[in-house]
């Protein structure tokens, strides 16, 4: 590994009273001198504002700038390294990557955190307050954009060649408010204080068409081809933002595409004097890549969002295809032996069709190799099982925007139905199942089969999500190509989310193990040899003290609401879903309610207990979540009956920032959705990491959690994905739980006689009834077991020397839930990319 830290050359030009000018030193130097002096200058010539009116914004920017400075020279050379050297690299395809703050992170990786904090205390800044001010890129949903950008950060750190590329939304997820107990949304527009990470690059920009229809035409050598005449032509231009990798020269680069118009376009109906229709013209183009869609948002702008699918796949592409063919100046022919394109879910499918429309329409290959080149390429990630998030496009709007995608999808289908037929003959219910083409409610293109039969590798993000796969909504295509189907269980960076965001953790690991957990997480197995060492688990209380109190802090000044340090955390955040099934937490503090109430003698160990998380805007049943949750908060933070051991806190706006500050406080970590439904979850693993003991389902990765605690260790309840199956199979009645157990017959009538709702029963009453006639995620079948449970967390929590163990004893074997075990395994089993440590 290479030692990041070059000290300067020279020392400061400060010395000499004047800051170091533009280049040299001030742009590269790590010393803690040289940095002052590179914040001094980048005031003075970048933020340009006089002294006398400087604020910790304009300190957070100019530190910013210079540290994105010290990744330049490092960022070139990984570029130019991989070029020179012909290196195979990974394309990290995402819709989505929420990357959280940047300056703390590549603070960390750079190793010149220290050297930062001296720098600005010499500049009279207190660093935290620096990086407080920065706000967060919210350009993804939840797991799948966090998962992408802790993917970058260690390819970055295995040093991996890679690029990720996905749009620049210029309004991120939404910003969430709770306003009178119901969330409310605010346009989250992030772009307006500047961002000081990206590069912007107009000159790299490809051109996107878009509807029209397409003509045969005889080419010079009399072969017939097609030409795509597009109704509509705008153009992506990147914004390059620099990822880090932890103690190594690796910069990678991220590259998200934004829209625009064409100039030349524009220019015709300018000139033409139509001022107004070329005016009219970029506001359009630049409407593909303005919003980011929550998921979960029922029909919403359904044409859009295949627009920005296929804009930026499409800039992605033709992006590959240049570097290859015109910077490397290799055959198309090599394009699978230096490239290897991941598909993070659907979302970016529509490449599969677009990669063999640029290489049969432009580049004049003939099918069979286009076809060989695509699925060599490619790999897919399904990240869902639930079929209603399954992406499908209705036929008609398809064609309409994607004429010449369809031919070829057509195309596809028919020389892979016959594969199907040969392999299976006679077998029409088959063929018709595994068609690209949908029939079922009005015909539609399946994404999640184009990506399988395009992909030469397709695999889960959790052990049993991966054997479901295989046994559901893909079995036809496991039997038929058994041998593409695998599983990498999802991780997470430790380096954001245990030292960045957990440093008092981060110190006591330091001096119990070393610092090698922070590259190598299964050295955290070090810590098993002192889970009987009552010092060591006084220190490791006393860390988890210190993070509560924080936690506290915020939510008092976010909240008005305060919590004691000492209760027990238990917190659930994550998107707001049925499948999650916040509300079953919620029947569970209701059941402790009502209990206190009816028996005013009784004591429970007391807890605060926390939600946080967004419902997509148009999801009816999640903002109703949300609303039971604030509204039993309310009673219960208010009823001195009850306060002296419950707490209930929905915090707001959940994101990566805030994140940092919940999972170090947690004590335990929610994780209990319907068995079968969370195909992994990644904040069960940040939990874990952190310190949290679990209650949770065998759902998703918390099976391998589970198993790496030991069963002694995590809090099992509910039913297992097979009795779901069956319990539904056999026709589910949630009112027999209702009719059978008078505790849970007791919560629901007190949701339904509006206690928490000031007497009126009308709130809160679509979830009742959901929850009484549907239930379709079986919460009521499983309250029970998990109230029961909830009863051995609360005993276990008594005994804190145990509590402690479990706690520790979670950090210690969380190893394999780092995402550099994960990306280990996508390099090697899938991408074939190995380590190219840059010479610098
Ligand atoms: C689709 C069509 C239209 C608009 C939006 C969408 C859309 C956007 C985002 C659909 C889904 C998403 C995000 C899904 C997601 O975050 N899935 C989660 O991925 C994690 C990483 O693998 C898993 O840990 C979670 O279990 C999974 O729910």
């Amino acid at each position: 590994m290479t030692d990041l830290a070059n000290p300067p050359t020279s020392t400061s030009a400060e010395v000499s009273g004047v800051t170091a000018g533009p280049t040299g030193q001030s742009r590269s130097g790590m010393t803690a001198d040289a940095l002052r002096a590179a914040v001094s200058d980048h005031l003075l010539y970048s933020i340009a504002r006089p002294p006398a009116v400087l604020t910790p914004e304009h300190y957070y920017r100019a530190l910013s700038l210079a540290v994105r400075d010290r990744m330049q020279k490092r960022w070139m050379a990984t570029t130019q390294d991989w070029l020179d050297r012909s290196a195979k690299v990974t394309c990290y395809l995402s819709a989505e990557f929420l990357m959280g703050p940047q300056l703390g992170n590549n603070l960390l990786n750079l190793g010149i955190e220290d050297e930062a904090r001296t720098a600005l205390a010499g500049l009279g800044q207190d660093l935290d307050v620096i990086l407080d001010c920065e706000g967060e890129p919210g350009l993804g949903n939840g797991g799948l954009g966090r998962l992408a950008a802790c993917y970058l950060d260690s390819l970055a750190t295995l040093e991996r060649p890679s690029i990720g590329y996905g749009i620049r939304y210029e309004f991120g997820i939404f910003s969430q408010e709770i306003v009178d107990g119901w969330q409310v949304e605010k346009t989250d527009n992030w772009l307006v204080r500047g961002n000081p990470w990206e590069i912007d690059k107009p000159d790299a920009s490809y051109l996107v068409s878009w509807g029209g229809h397409t003509e045969a035409y005889e080419d010079v050598t009399g072969r017939l081809r097609v030409r795509w005449v597009p109704q509509r032509v705008f153009q992506g231009v990147s914004y390059d933002t620099p990822v880090q990798g932890y103690g190594v020269n690796t910069c990678n680069t991220l590259t998200l595409w934004s829209a625009r118009a064409v100039e030349s376009f524009a220019l015709e109906a300018f000139n033409t004097g139509d001022f107004y229709r070329a005016v009219d013209e970029e506001v359009v183009s630049e409407t593909v890549s303005k919003v980011l869609y929550p998921n979960d948002e029922p029909e919403a702008g359904k044409r859009l969002r295949l627009l920005q699918q296929y804009f930026f796949v499409t800039c992605s592409l033709q992006d590959v295809l240049n570097i290859h063919t015109q910077r490397a100046g290799l055959p198309l022919s090599a394009l699978p032996d230096k490239w290897a394109i991941q598909l993070n879910d659907t979302h970016p499918s529509i490449a599969v069709a677009e990669l063999m429309r640029l290489l049969i329409d432009d580049h004049q290959l003939p099918w069979e190799q286009a076809w060989n080149l695509t699925v060599r390429t490619f790999g897919y990630t399904n990240h869902t099982l639930l079929p209603e998030a399954l992406e499908t496009w209705p036929l008609a709007m398809f064609s309409e925007a994607l004429p010449r995608h369809l031919e070829l999808i057509y195309e596809i289908n028919d020389r892979f139905l016959e594969e199907v037929r040969a392999r299976f003959p006679g077998d029409e219910e088959r063929v018709a199942r595994m068609s690209l083409i949908g029939e079922d409610g009005g015909r539609s293109v399946r994404m999640a089969h184009l990506a399988t039969v395009g992909s030469h590798a397709v695999n889960g993000v959790a052990a049993l999500h991966s054997e479901l796969l295989k046994s559901s909504v893909l079995k036809d295509f496991y039997e038929m190509w058994p041998q593409r189907f695998g599983n990498v269980t999802n991780g997470v960076t430790p380096r954001r989310f245990l030292a960045l965001s957990n440093p008092g953790l981060r110190g006591l690991l330091d001096q119990t193990i070393g610092t090698g957990w922070l590259t190598d997480l299964e050295r955290l197995h070090g810590l098993e040899s002192f889970v009987d060492d009552p010092a060591f688990r006084q220190r490791w209380r006393d860390v988890k003290r210190v993070n509560k109190s924080r936690l506290a802090e915020f939510i008092h000044s976010a909240t008005g609401i305060e919590c004691s340090p000492a209760w027990m955390f238990d917190v659930q955040v994550k998107r707001i879903h049925e499948y999650k099934r916040q509300h079953l937490m919620a029947l569970h503090i209701i059941t402790l309610y009502h209990r206190l109430k009816t028996s005013p003698g009784l004591t429970v160990p007391p807890r605060v207990f926390l939600f946080g998380g967004k419902a997509a805007p148009g999801y009816f049943v999640a903002k109703r979540i949300i609303k039971l949750i604030t509204a039993v908060g309310e009673t219960i933070n208010a009823d001195p009956d009850v306060n002296r051991c419950l707490k209930v806190v929905f915090l707001p706006n959940f994101n990566v920032k805030n994140a940092h500050l919940v999972y170090p406080a947690a004590d335990l970590s929610e994780q209990i959705s319907t068995a079968g439904k969370e195909a992994s979850g990644t904040g069960n693993m940040k939990f874990m990491i952190n310190g949290a003991v679990t209650i949770g389902t065998l759902d998703g990765a918390n099976v391998e959690i589970r198993r790496e605690a030991g069963a002694e260790n995590f809090f099992l309840f509910g039913l297992t994905e097979g009795e779901v199956e069956r319990v539904k199979a056999d026709g589910y009645r949630p009112l027999n739980h209702v009719e059978s157990d008078a505790e849970l017959a007791a919560v629901l009538e007190l949701i339904a006689r509006g206690e928490f709702t000031g007497g009126d029963p009308e709130v809160l009453r679509p979830i009742v009834d959901n929850l009484i006639h549907h239930d379709p995620f079986l919460a009521l079948a499983d309250y029970r077991s998990y109230v029961d449970c909830q009863e051995q967390v609360s005993r276990a929590w008594l005994d804190s020397d145990a509590w402690s163990r479990m706690s520790i004893l979670n950090t210690a074997r969380s190893g394999m839930f780092s995402s550099d075990r994960a990306i280990a395994e996508y390099c090697d089993d899938i991408w074939g990319v190995g380590p190219m440590p840059v010479a610098f």
